[in-house]
């Protein structure tokens, strides 16, 4: 009886959806991400009418009562740790999933990641509504936070670590029944980036641990700064590419089909993702060339790795541009440039990752500005920093995410998307917006204009600061404009999108694939050991350094 009840079982969910328990998890992760973006946005848009002398803090002072530091972490943490991070989990164990082929191996597991980042997330949200946690998303000390803001944040990161196992046991499961073929792209990619991402965590993790929870607690009356920020950009280099790399997964596999044509590379394209493996934690001191206690040796070694780690979004810029020319000509477009022309702009999806990929190029020309040490004296904390990540995070990673949106809702709730013209306006205006936006923080940088700082009551700003700033302010409006639209479409396409057959996932073949791949590009632990082996000779000496002589004792600090 019972062998008989398993396979009408089986039966049965087949014909329901063997991916049910997938597809609602990336909608309920996809759901915590964007409402953490609208609140986060809304945040944005006072900072930037702030700069510009409208100061809407003073009226909201009964909900904000930190002002515009409290709102600066509210953006920080809602847009660059909330929205990120339950985007990525959702997507992963959607795409992951998909490209094996098979549910992942526990979908309980797969529910306590999301019931844990969630419990996590609550913890931390309620003191900084409540403004004891004015610290900013680097949360710095001796800036203190009330310790629940940092035990809700470590519980997110350590919440996203089910997935890796989890990912690692469906690998397994999979490679059990096929022993001979090459792990699906999708799928060895976001094994890769969920390992890094844990690698990368152990800065974080430390940090937490050892210094900032016991410190909050008062269990300990104080920490050493030097080795907090220290053990923060461990973590908080590479996370940018935990950010990124979910982004490059949709470029590769699934835009290029979405655009009408074949992946050019897949050999490139893994290993493109195996050197972001070995060489984004490596780098996090290109952060602190103006800390000093870090011997002038380690920094000089950590722009040599950064400059390392372009070279992977290089390849990307290859790999992915011949894809896309490759679709322009199957498409019929001819000539050096016009087969541009024939890409299909006319859906939101692919013109919304390609506007996220034109905005990144800049991004990244800019990133390598940063790391160059004697030209990060004179942007490092300016506006230019905050033009730069806008452009990454805020246009290669968002703008991803809301181009993948407009594929994946209608997928999952089996409904067309609600407006196109709507998701056309909306790219538009972001890439509009955001170039006004970036150009202008970048110029105010280059002016001396500080981040993080309340310019519009600076008793000091200069004339060119004037000039400029109102550019930031049109930007900054034409963005919020582009995410309520883009709001409004989602949820009308929930609501009311018309009831359709969903689509394939659009996976994309690739003209080099799979059979071309050698073996070593389809293993993790020759790639997980050469980034651990970097790691302890690029960090190993500082940390030993910043223990051996750290003072721990310095105070908390909560002035707003
Ligand atoms: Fe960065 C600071 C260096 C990439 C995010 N970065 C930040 C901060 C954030 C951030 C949030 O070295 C501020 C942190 C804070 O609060 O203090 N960054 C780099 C470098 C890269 C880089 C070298 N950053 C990113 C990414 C981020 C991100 C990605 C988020 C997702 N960054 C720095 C440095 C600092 C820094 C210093 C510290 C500055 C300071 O002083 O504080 C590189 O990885 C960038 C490589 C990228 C490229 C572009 C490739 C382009 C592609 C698209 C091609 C397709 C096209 C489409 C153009 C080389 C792949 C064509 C279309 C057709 C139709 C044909
Ligand atoms: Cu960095």
């Amino acid at each position: 009886m019972a062998v008989m009840a398993r396979p009408r079982g089986m039966v049965r969910e087949e014909v329901v959806d063997r991916f049910a328990t997938e597809k609602s998890i990336a909608g309920w992760n996809i759901l915590v991400a964007f409402l953490a973006l609208a609140l986060g946005g809304l945040m944005g848009v006072l900072q930037v009418l702030q700069y510009n002398g409208i100061d809407l803090y003073r009226p909201l002072k009964a909900i904000l009562p930190g002002g515009y530091y409290q709102g600066l972490t509210l953006h920080g943490v809602l847009n660059v740790l909330v929205f990120t991070t339950f985007y990525i989990i959702g997507f992963l164990t959607f795409i992951a999933a998909k490209a094996f082929d098979r549910p992942l191996a526990s979908k309980g597991m797969a529910w306590f990641t999301f019931y844990f980042m969630v419990a996590g997330l609550l913890i931390a949200a309620v003191p900084i509504l409540l403004n004891r946690a004015t610290v900013m998303f680097t949360f710095y000390p001796p800036l203190k936070a009330n310790g629940f803001y940092y035990l809700g944040l470590t519980m997110v990161v350590v919440g996203t670590y089910f997935l890796l196992v989890n990912l690692v046991m469906t690998y397994r499961a999979w490679r059990k029944e096929n022993p001979a073929a090459k792990t699906p792209l999708a799928a060895y990619m976001s094994i890769i980036t969920m390992t890094m991402w844990v690698i990368a965590t152990f800065g974080i993790a430390t940090e937490m641990i050892f210094l900032l929870i016991p410190w909050a607690f008062g269990l300990v009356p104080g920490t050493d700064v030097l080795l907090a920020r220290t053990l923060f950009w461990f973590t908080g280099h590479p996370i940018v590419y935990f950010w990124l790399l979910p982004a490059y997964i949709s470029w590769y596999t699934l835009v290029p089909k979405q655009a009408g044509g074949k992946l050019f590379s897949e050999p490139m394209a893994r290993v493109s993702f195996v050197l972001f493996l070995v060489l984004s934690v490596p780098i996090g001191i290109h952060h602190q060339y103006t800390d000093p206690g870090i011997s002038q040796i380690w920094k000089l070694v950590h722009f040599i790795f950064t400059v390392g780690v372009f070279f992977p979004s290089l390849l990307t810029f290859f790999n992915v541009v011949a894809s896309l020319e490759h679709a322009g000509r199957s498409r019929g477009g001819e000539g050096w440039l016009a087969w541009i022309f024939a890409l299909p702009w006319k859906e939101p999806s692919f013109t919304t990752q390609v506007f996220a990929m034109l905005l990144f190029a800049f991004g990244g020309a800019g990133g390598v500005i940063n790391a160059s040490y004697n030209l990060n004296l004179v942007v490092h904390n300016t506006s230019w920093i905050s033009g730069h990540f806008h452009l990454t995070v805020g246009s290669a990673v968002a703008l991803t995410f809301m181009g993948i949106t407009y594929w994946l809702v209608p997928y999952l709730t089996g409904r067309a998307l609600w407006s196109k013209g709507l998701g056309l306006a909306q790219a538009w205006l972001w890439l509009i917006g955001m170039i006004l936006f970036s150009h202008f923080m970048h110029m105010l940088g280059l002016h001396g204009m500080p981040r993080r700082t309340m310019i519009g009551a600076a008793p000091y700003v200069l004339p060119e600061w004037k000039l400029l700033l109102p550019f930031t302010m049109i930007g900054g409006l034409l963005m919020f404009t582009s995410a309520l639209c883009f709001l409004v479409n989602t949820l009308m396409t929930i609501y009311a999108g018309r009831r359709e057959e969903p689509a394939e996932v659009p996976f994309a073949k690739a003209l080099s694939g799979p059979e071309d791949v050698p073996a070593v590009l389809d293993r993790f632990w020759p790639w997980v050991l050469g980034s651990l082996v970097l790691v302890a000779i690029n960090y190993g000496p500082t940390l030993y350094f910043l223990v051996s002589t750290g003072r721990f004792n310095i105070p908390g600090l909560s002035p707003w």
